[in-house]
């Protein structure tokens, strides 16, 4: 049995959330974040080395990493045309959206928090956080062009970006009031009753930060 393995408020929203739009069967189990550190508390930490959220199991296998846990999953369990194959129009995109949101767009939300509280008036601090507003200042700009990142459908790598653009601004302040075309698109994936489904799974204490 496919187990998700989900930290409260983070990156493993994005396989609860891939599970109920392929409709698979899985089981869910929260961990809540360590009231004093924030992070993973012991018991997560404990099932995979490198102890970060998300980690999934499926019978002998444990995989960390989100990229790797949503190919996984794309690959053993059917992608249900989550995936734009090689000789589609829009391969291209597609590849470029889905490796850019764990590629370049979390590091650099990552680096913002940390810029934002301990170096924002630092050059480097600068720098980093630049990097942060050129990501959604390119989100921006693609999502006036098409409906989803990688073109007219909604796609794996759409799940894979939505965190950075709603659950992570909790972390780093960020707001959506110059981005239009974001904030009209997450109304669109709000609207997704599996999004809806494994939000409430996820985090029933948490709104998903949609605006
Ligand atoms: N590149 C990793 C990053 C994972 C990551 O940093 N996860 C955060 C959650 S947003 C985490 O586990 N934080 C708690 C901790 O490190 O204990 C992935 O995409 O899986």
């Amino acid at each position: 049995m496919l187990v998700v393995h989900h930290l409260g408020v983070s990156q493993s929203e994005r396989i609860v959330w891939l599970c109920e739009e392929l409709g698979i069967p899985y089981e869910l189990k929260n961990y809540a974040r360590d009231a004093v550190t924030r992070m993973g508390p012991p018991d997560y930490k404990a099932l995979h080395p490198l102890g970060t959220a998300p980690i999934i199991t499926d019978g002998a296998v444990t995989l960390a990493e989100t990229g790797a846990i949503m190919e996984y999953i794309l690959a053993k369990y059917g992608d249900d045309g989550l995936m734009v194959k090689p000789d589609a129009p829009g391969y291209a995109d597609y590849l470029f959206w889905y490796h850019f949101a764990n590629g370049s767009v979390m590091p650099a939300e990552m680096s913002a928090m940390i810029s934002n509280r301990l170096l924002k008036d630092q050059p480097v601090g600068k720098a980093l956080m630049a990097r942060s507003d050129r990501a959604f200042a390119m989100t921006e700009a693609r999502l006036g062009e098409v409906p989803y990142l990688a073109g007219q459908d909604f796609t794996a790598a759409d799940i894979v970006s939505v965190f950075a653009l709603t659950t992570m601004r909790a972390f780093t302040g960020r707001t959506l009031d110059d981005f239009p075309n974001i904030r009209a698109y997450l109304a669109r994936i709000g609207a997704r009753p599996a999004y809806q489904r494994a939000m409430k799974k996820g985090d029933p204490d948490m709104a998903p930060m949609l605006a």
